[in-house]
């Protein structure tokens, strides 16, 4: 059987079969004919359907009840002192231990961003988490609150672990004042179904160095959100990058008005709904902002729903 199997499947083309278990639906898709007749529309009200036909996978907790419920109204829920003294000085202890592996994105672009990654390709994830990140994992990923909010707001299971990453993104002297060349400074949204990530600050974060941004209920699903995405889907510069162009048309500047920074002191958790609107703050100072940052995106892939099965193929 298992010979049959890998004669089928050669490891090239398992590789390739893998790589689209764990990807996560697209956010638009490229075709100019699709999105003009309304095709990105019907995708939309698809994942809609699904969405409210799945079944709850945990029981109700009302002990963290409120959290989902903040969610569900804003798309974004922000918890401060989240960690003791202890732990956070360890998760510091852990970043600062790294920082020398992290590399920088692009060491011309400004704000400079470095990142380490713990454990982020797909291959990665089918059978090791090879997690350096330890406390962030132990301390961020697998809590308690975290866990329930991310299950029972999605209505998944994580059977996967979520991407990880410390980062840094700072201005250089010298390039302040300079407009960020950084995508995610313009508002956008990741994608268009509930999908959740988590932002957790390491220093004090305000206006000043980058702060995070989101627009208050861009999450809900309404007439609202299917025109926006019916004019994003057709902005050729929106077809990788879902921005949000609220010059094409005022009614969008309700996203705008409804944006607010989330200033936070260090060891202040995020969490929010990716599908909403929200993009980073600008830098007006030297001051870096260091986060960790996680992605519930594997969520919404056929990997997490058929892990079992997946990952026996996948160690073949
Ligand atoms: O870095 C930020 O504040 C925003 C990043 C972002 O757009 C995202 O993680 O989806
Ligand atoms: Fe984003």
């Amino acid at each position: 059987m298992l010979g049959i199997i890998k004669f089928l499947f050669p490891s090239s083309l398992r590789v390739r079969i893998v790589d689209y278990l764990y990807s996560s639906p697209m956010c638009i898709k490229s075709n100019r004919l699709f999105n003009l007749v309304g095709g990105n529309i019907v995708r939309l009200l698809w994942f809609r359907i699904q969405f409210l036909f799945r079944a709850h996978k945990v029981k109700r907790d009302v002990k963290y009840e409120s959290l989902v419920n903040c969610l569900r109204r804003d798309g974004i829920v922000r918890i401060e002192n989240f960690l003791s003294d202890e732990e956070f000085s360890e998760v510091l202890n852990e970043y600062h231990g790294l920082y020398e592996e992290f590399h920088a994105t692009s060491a011309f672009e400004f704000p400079i961003q470095k990142r380490f990654f713990l454990g982020k390709s797909r291959l990665e994830h089918a059978d090791k988490f090879r997690v350096k990140g330890l406390v962030l994992k132990k301390f961020l990923l697998d809590r308690a609150p975290i866990k329930y909010v991310v299950q029972r707001y999605t209505r998944r299971k994580i059977n996967l672990s979520p991407s990880i990453v410390y980062g840094e993104e700072f201005y250089k002297q010298d390039d302040l004042g300079k407009k960020s060349q950084n995508k995610t400074v313009m508002p956008h949204y990741d994608v268009p179904y509930h999908s959740l990530k988590v932002f957790f600050y390491l220093n004090d974060v305000d206006e000043k160095n980058g702060a995070f941004h989101y627009s208050y209920g861009s999450h809900r699903f309404g007439w609202r959100r299917l025109l926006l995405e019916y004019f994003t889907s057709n902005n050729i510069a929106a077809k990788r990058y879902p921005q949000v162009n609220y010059e094409n048309c005022s009614f969008f500047n309700y996203y705008e008005n409804n944006m607010k920074p989330i200033v936070g002191k260090a060891n202040t958790l995020i969490i929010f709904d990716a599908m909403g609107i929200h993009k980073r703050g600008e830098f007006s100072t030297t001051q870096p902002r260091q986060t960790a940052q996680a992605s519930y995106r594997m969520l919404d892939s056929w990997a997490n729903s058929c892990s079992g099965l997946i990952k026996r193929f996948v160690n073949l």
